[in-house]
């Protein structure tokens, strides 16, 4: 007698040991590890959770402000100029900021990082060499 295809099929799966430990494996309850430990808030504190405020990590950059020098030899316009043309300023801004430096003995003419000041006393400095004029420019930090 032929079984009906069902029963053929559970006897068969039934002598397989292989199906049989599967079986087991799936009845039998997966051990639970434990849960990582989460801080959550108490029952009796109403669910409020304080946040501490935490000092500022980051400072910001040092800054450096890039000053020009007064000397006797340096014509006006040749500062105006340099000042228009490595610090961005207009002819007004650049020709008080010149009287200021004359007067004052040195004055700023931007603040930057350290690296973009360095760049423009290079700049500065080049263009007075070639040009022929001992004007000074140095960068130091702000503050
Ligand atoms: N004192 C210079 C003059 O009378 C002008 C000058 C201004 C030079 C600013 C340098 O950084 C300077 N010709």
């Amino acid at each position: 007698m032929k079984w009906p295809l069902s029963w053929s099929y559970f006897l068969c799966k039934q002598s397989n040991p292989r199906v049989a430990r599967m079986k087991l494996m799936a009845t039998k309850p997966p051990s639970i590890s434990p849960a990582p430990a989460v801080q959550r808030p108490s029952p009796d504190d109403g669910g409020s959770v304080v946040l501490e405020r935490r000092t500022q990590k980051a400072k910001p950059p040092q800054m450096y402000q890039v000053l020009m020098l007064n000397d006797d030899y340096t014509p006006m316009e040749f500062v105006i100029v340099v000042l228009q043309e490595f610090f961005s300023k207009d002819r007004e801004t650049a020709t008080q900021i010149m009287l200021k430096i004359h007067l004052d003995g040195k004055g700023v003419c931007g603040v930057y990082s350290r690296d973009i000041a360095a760049t423009k006393v290079d700049q500065v400095l080049d263009a007075a060499h070639q040009a022929g004029h001992p004007l000074q420019c140095v960068s130091e930090p702000v503050e």
